[in-house]
């Protein structure tokens, strides 16, 4: 009797344990504007250390079927990722092996590239720093428009 007591309480303490991070997940839907070069969400928050679930979604019907990626970079490091991605583009390996994504210490997290009626998820720790952290799309041409901010606040 004592050990069907004791399994019953691991068990239950398993659920528990698993419920409290499945509700302190952030999961944050981001899709490519069909026509423009933008994303549909501009800003979000989550919390420091909080598990992050991007989902990258570039809708099947794109008029542009331009590829798109995100990256999430540090606080004001928006233009220097960027510009490091214009300077890439004469590298044969960026648009394949690279996904588009420039070297740079300044780049946090990223998706792959993502075609017309692909997806992707990002999951990640947030920051325990507070900030404003931009996230951009560094496929050649996009990240000036196409970028938003990813705001970790208590
Ligand atoms: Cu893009």
């Amino acid at each position: 009797m004592r050990n069907i007591l004791l399994t019953i309480a691991a068990v239950s303490a398993l659920i528990s344990t698993s419920g409290i991070q499945a509700e302190d997940a952030a999961e944050v839907k981001i899709t490519a504007d069909k026509i423009q070069f933008a994303y549909d969400i501009k800003e979000f928050t989550v919390k420091p250390g909080q598990t992050v679930k991007i989902t990258l979604v570039n809708p099947a019907d794109s008029v542009t079927r331009q590829p798109h990626n995100l990256l999430i970079v540090k606080p004001g490091k928006k233009d220097v990722v960027g510009m490091a991605a214009n300077g890439s583009m004469s590298d044969p390996e960026f648009m394949t092996t690279k996904q588009a994504v420039p070297e740079s210490e300044d780049i946090l997290f990223h998706t792959k590239l993502v075609q017309a009626g692909e997806e992707d998820t990002l999951e990640f720790t947030a920051p325990e720093e507070e900030g404003d952290y931009p996230y951009i799309c560094t496929f050649p041409g996009h990240w000036m428009i196409m970028n938003g901010v990813m705001k970790v606040a208590k």
